[in-house]
């Protein structure tokens, strides 16, 4: 339990650019998600440069993130569109380039399924640049199979 009460989940976050200095963004972001309300960085993958996945535009620069947090998984969600909002995100289209993206990928073992959330991430097994860095910080949480099964996408650790 935290000061305040509140249970402290285990959170993990990708992070994902491909507009603007997205290196820079993605640093600044992993520094802001451990800056947020009832929160803790525990760890920060590496960042990787990948090749854009049912995406147009340049590669993307990827992390993982995980956060020991108190704040609940629509709190958290709502933290994650402020700092994409501040960070000048738009969506023009269906994942269109963008200067931020944070995606909620596991909140403790919680199993979410709301129109605007759900987790575990549903895409995240079909993508290396979200199992690459989330098996370099929490290697528990990826099966080798899991990895083999993305390993033909391009991704280049940073
Ligand atoms: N995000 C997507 C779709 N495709 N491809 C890469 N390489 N990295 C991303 O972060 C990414 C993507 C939807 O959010
Ligand atoms: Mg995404
Ligand atoms: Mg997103």
């Amino acid at each position: 339990m935290s000061e305040a009460g509140s249970p402290e989940v285990l959170a993990y976050v990708a992070l994902g650019a491909n507009l603007g200095d997205a290196r820079a963004s993605v640093l600044a972001a992993v520094d802001a998600l451990g800056k947020l309300p009832g929160t803790r960085l525990v760890r920060a993958s590496s960042l990787y440069r990948t090749a854009p996945l049912e995406a147009s535009g340049p590669d993307f620069i990827n992390a993982v993130v995980a956060l020991q947090t108190t704040l609940s998984a629509p709190e958290l969600l709502t933290q994650l569109q402020q700092l994409e909002n501040a960070q000048g995100r738009q969506r023009p289209y269906v994942n269109a380039p963008r200067t931020l993206d944070l995606d909620i990928l596991l909140y403790g073992d919680a199993v979410i399924n709301s129109p605007v959330l759900q987790v575990p991430h549903p895409r995240m097994l079909q993508r290396a640049f979200v199992l690459v860095p989330l098996a370099e910080i929490a290697p528990g949480q990826v099966s080798a199979a899991q990895l083999a099964d993305v390993a033909s996408q391009r991704m280049h650790r940073l």
